[in-house]
């Protein structure tokens, strides 16, 4: 039953108070969780700031034609709306694209210009991207075209050709925090433009009503729950719970949030995947007009649309994982310390995939598809903690066309003919810099619980550090002795798992969801070693709460 051999147990000894025995552990303080104005940065010591701002005040004012060009992620999409938002508020001459992965890759290229000018550009403004689009800013800069950069990816070796370039992560920029999303950067951009054309109540008022679409940005982009991200995602919450947005209002209803609150956790994985969606399987044109949407009507049936959508990804996701795993043999696993496999799949779920299948195996990932018809495959991959997936790529840079991204998850494209000799040079690579002991499944675990802490007042005191998400997770709790007191499966099919337990005299229901089998090996009596996220067990009511498992094993020696 036990699903991780290893549990790292951050604060194995005794404590005194559960929140500061958490902050130590995590190397966190009270005042790295505030999430008052005073977090916030002014943003003007982003690098080119005022350039930037100067020069979109001037194309306002000027009727100037300003193109925002996106992404085709959550990120993107937020970022391209949040700037139309306030363009069209200031009465600009406005209009946007976005690229269709399918078609046009990742970024601005110069196909994206010539479609800019098309519209009547005079000036670009990247938003989500840019910091690599050398050839692209060149074209523009050649047409006479003006471009600012608002950019959060790291720069490469050089900067590329730009009027303004504000990204906290180019390196000359010495901006206090460097975990923003792309919409954060574009939200400080709004920040600082707004001073023009806004002023008091008003300008306070309008910048808070921004961030519920800085919220979503942000936490769909995996970035830490940190820093000025806190007070974003902890405000843009609280907005969203009564959002303006039409369209935020129809897809928190579809995704069954009409009146149950949102948690960060209800952004990253069940609003944020129904607006990627579109981007994956369609255009992202599609979400971003479901975030502009007017009206409720309208709304809700761009919101359905998107619903049905990422029922096809989940359900073209299914079928490809299973049919990836079909070309992973027990030999392979035994050989390489890595799986990389090549299939017919929709460009959209490839990183999909190569998650899945990292986490199933606990090794890297790299999932290939061809590009229809062009001779070229995609790849997407993703990696465990040990192992730079990146650098791992970069060193086959020799059998690739383009490749770039990070530790964690990197992309990359190459000629049919050279995946044989790029598979072999990853593998090669991959054996010999991932250890043993890498690939051994390992839970994070916070501390172990007094049982007299498996009550109420400590999910009271846990609130206290909310918001929780990447960098930042709800803590995971050990706990040895508990004593089955009786067990069985619930749901349908009996898929999940759910028990009582007993701990230092305190009774405490368990649930442990899609481990249903385990109650057949499990019987009352048995003393346990659990690993669990607690929470409130709103279906037993009057203040119990319940253990919500993550990995379990009995205790012989006791
Ligand atoms: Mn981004």
């Amino acid at each position: 039953m036990r699903l991780y051999p290893v549990w790292n147990i951050a604060h194995d000894d005794q404590y005194e108070g559960l929140v500061d025995a958490l902050l130590t552990s995590r190397g966190l303080t009270r005042d790295a969780l505030k999430v008052g104005p005073e977090v916030l940065h002014p943003p003007e010591l982003l690098l080119d700031m005022s350039v930037a701002v100067n020069r979109l005040e001037r194309a306002v004012r000027g009727n100037e034609k300003i193109v925002v060009y996106g992404d085709y992620d959550v990120d993107g999409v937020c970022s391209t709306a949040v700037l139309m938002d306030f363009l069209e508020r200031v009465g600009a001459e406005c209009g946007y694209l976005l690229p269709d992965r399918h078609k046009d890759g990742y970024g601005l290229k110069p196909p994206g210009v010539e479609r800019a000018i098309d519209m009547g550009a005079r000036l670009i403004v990247t938003v989500d991207n840019g910091i690599s689009a050398f050839e692209a800013l060149d074209l523009a800069a050649d047409r006479g075209i003006d471009v600012i950069v608002v950019d959060h990816h790291q720069q490469l070796a050089e900067l590329p050709r730009a009027l303004a370039i504000v990204n906290p992560n180019r390196r000359d920029c010495e901006y206090p925090f460097k975990s923003l999303a792309g919409v954060g950067v574009t939200f400080k951009l709004v920040q600082a433009l707004s001073g023009a054309f806004l002023e008091g109540d008003e300008r306070r008022r309008y910048l808070n009503d921004l961030l519920d679409l800085v919220a979503l940005g942000t936490v769909a982009d995996v970035m830490p729950v940190l820093g000025e991200n806190r007070l974003f995602i902890q405000r843009g919450l609280k907005i969203m719970q009564e959002t303006k947005r039409p369209g935020l209002r129809q897809l928190k209803e579809i995704a069954g949030y009409k009146d149950k609150p949102l948690k960060t956790t209800s952004l990253g994985f069940h609003l944020g995947p129904r607006i990627n969606v579109a981007g994956r399987l369609e255009i992202p044109d599609l979400a971003l007009e479901l975030l502009r949407a007017a009206n409720d009507g309208e709304a809700a049936q761009m919101a359905d649309g998107l619903n049905k959508l990422n029922a096809r990804r989940q359900a073209l996701q299914r079928e490809g994982v299973q049919e990836a795993e079909s070309l992973v043999g027990p030999e392979d696993l035994a050989r390489d310390r890595i799986v990389v496999v090549l299939g017919e799949w929709k460009l959209g779920i490839i990183g999909l995939l190569a998650s899945k299948l990292a986490e199933k195996h606990s090794r890297p990932a790299v999932v290939c598809s061809e590009d229809a018809g062009k001779g070229i495959y995609v790849g997407s991959a993703r990696s465990i903690p040990g192992y730079d997936i990146s650098q791992g790529i970069s060193t086959c840079a020799e059998h690739l066309v383009t490749y770039g991204g990070h530790p964690a998850a990197a992309g990359f494209s190459l000629e049919a003919d050279s995946f044989e000799a790029f598979r072999l040079a990853l593998i090669e690579h991959a054996n010999t810099h991932i250890r043993d002991e890498d690939m051994q499944p390992s839970l994070d675990i916070d501390l172990m619980l007094k049982p007299a802490d498996l009550a109420l007042h400590t999910i009271e005191q846990l609130s206290e550090l909310e918001p929780f998400g990447n960098g930042h997770e709800a803590p995971i709790f050990g706990l040895h002795d508990c004593q089955v007191v009786s067990v069985r499966k619930i749901g349908k099919d009996g898929l999940h798992f759910k028990a009582e337990l007993e701990a230092g005299g305190r009774r405490c229901a368990a649930l442990w969801w899609n481990q249903g089998a385990v109650a057949e090996v499990i019987q009352p009596g048995q003393r346990l070693c659990a690993a669990f996220v607690l929470e409130e067990d709103t279906y037993a009511g009057d203040g119990a709460v319940q253990m919500v498992i993550k990995d379990m094993y009995p205790q012989e020696n006791s």
